[in-house]
């Protein structure tokens, strides 16, 4: 953003007493949209129903709109319509909510047109259950003029956004069952599928390319991928599909849960997911953001999948004792530690992912000469972890970990008594 100046905002959180507040996040959040945050402003109470927070701090954060020269205030409390309206008019500038300021960034990271269809959605997911309340004030005449509505204006505007949430759910459906058809051909392969998830920033994408050498994009910012990207790669020799996806976070809005559901609809049918933690955060925060990622994969109907927690980022853990920090973590679930920047620990992620994402049999089998063993054994270099082929006089020999349906191929192939399972 070379030579634009960055907008300046306040940010501001009410919390009920004995409750954390959520700020650092919400600065990260307004970097990340490109805001600049010149003042904070936290308050402990009850919310006010004109304003949310009370008449005696809304004075304050007025006079530092003026002083400062901010041009928008970011509440992090889900802030009604007409609190909206009231705070909008008080400060005389916008007032906008996390929601919207996750929308917004989500909008400027969406590159394909999936993404654009689903935050669409969910903007105007956002905008209609909002947009009631909208109405009935406007038809109250108690804001003559909210957002330039009149009685009859409010029932075609609210008409409208419903005609255009009804299209664009039609639209995604189409890329859903496109997604499906890809799914079944993918199936055919009988390779596992593994997804990355974990909360956003974790180094997810970081981890992808490492293990694809693919070029994904990776950024220290909140949610750069938005569009899954899945690649055939390698675990410890066996074939794998290995996808990216979006990132979680803390209170993600249950819209973009809904509207991204055909995404994250693809974690819930993987046969392992690495969840992936910055280890290199204070361990509150680690386990906190544990949390809300087995929280998301629950609530997408994920959590029997097996789940393989990766702790990231030790590179920045210089000097300090990993296995203390970890039992003091208290993980629920295996895991392993690693560097997705430097690769390290890679070799001990594999292993584990490929002994408890299953799917593999390990067979022996005789085959006779002849064409369909070479065919066979084309598809097993491509399809399945070859450990040694030996080729003696009347027959070859194979060692292999395979999917399923091609032990049943060596099995239907190899010489009288001589196919074993064995492990
Ligand atoms: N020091 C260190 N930094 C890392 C490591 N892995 C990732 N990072 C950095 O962490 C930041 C986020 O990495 P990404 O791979 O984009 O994270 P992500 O989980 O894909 O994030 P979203 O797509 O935004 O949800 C980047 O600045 C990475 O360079 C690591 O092992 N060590
Ligand atoms: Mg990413």
């Amino acid at each position: 953003m070379e030579g634009k100046v960055a907008e300046r905002v306040a940010i501001v959180q009410r919390v009920n007493p004995g409750e954390r507040d959520n700020l650092d996040e919400l600065r990260e959040l307004c970097k990340t949209a490109g805001y600049e945050v010149v003042y904070q402003l936290k308050q402990v109470r009850h919310p006010h129903p004109k304003y949310n927070i009370g008449p005696g701090k809304l004075g304050e954060l007025k006079d530092a709109v003026k002083r400062l020269g901010i041009s928008k205030v970011i509440f992090e409390n889900e802030v009604k319509p007409v609190q909206e309206y009231n705070l909008a008019k008080a400060l005389k500038v916008p007032v906008m909510t996390r929601t919207q300021l996750i929308l917004e960034i989500f909008s400027m990271h969406a590159h394909s047109r999936e993404a654009k269809l689903q935050i669409k959605l969910a903007e105007l997911r956002y905008e209609l259950s909002r947009a009631k309340e909208k109405v009935r004030l406007a038809k109250m005449g108690e804001q003559p003029g909210f957002h330039g509505l009149g009685a009859y204006e409010a029932d075609v505007y609210y008409d409208e956004v419903h005609r255009r949430v009804v299209s664009i759910n039609r639209k995604l459906e189409d890329i859903k069952r496109h997604m499906d058809l890809v799914r079944l051909e993918r199936r055919r392969f009988g390779i596992p599928l593994i997804s990355l998830a974990g909360y956003t920033n974790a180094g997810k994408s970081t981890l992808f390319n490492t293990l694809t050498r693919e070029e994904v994009e990776v950024d220290d910012q909140l949610f750069t991928t938005l569009t899954p990207t899945t690649r055939i790669t390698r675990f410890d020799g066996k074939p794998v599909f290995l996808s990216d996806t979006v990132g979680f976070i803390k209170n993600l809005p249950t819209l973009l849960v809904e509207a991204f559901y055909a995404t994250l609809r693809e974690i819930a049918l993987s046969n392992l997911i690495l969840l992936v933690a910055d280890f290199s955060e204070p361990l509150e925060q680690v386990r906190e953001k544990i949390e809300t990622s087995l929280d998301t994969l629950s609530s997408i109907g994920a959590q029997d999948v097996p789940t393989l927690i990766v702790l990231n980022k030790i590179d920045r853990l210089n000097g300090v004792d990993l296995g203390e920090r970890v039992s003091e973590l208290g993980l629920r679930y295996p895991y392993v530690m690693i560097s997705a920047k430097y690769g390290w620990g890679l070799g001990e992620l594999e292993v584990k992912a490929s002994e408890m994402m299953g799917g593999f049999i390990k067979v022996e089998a005789t085959l006779p000469y002849g064409e369909q063993t070479l065919k066979l054994l084309n598809e097993l270099y491509g399809r399945a972890k070859v450990i040694s082929v030996r080729y003696d006089e009347d027959h070859v020999r194979v060692d292999a970990e395979t999917p399923p349906h091609l032990a049943e191929k060596l099995r239907r192939l190899s010489t009288d008594g001589g196919f074993k399972v064995v492990g």
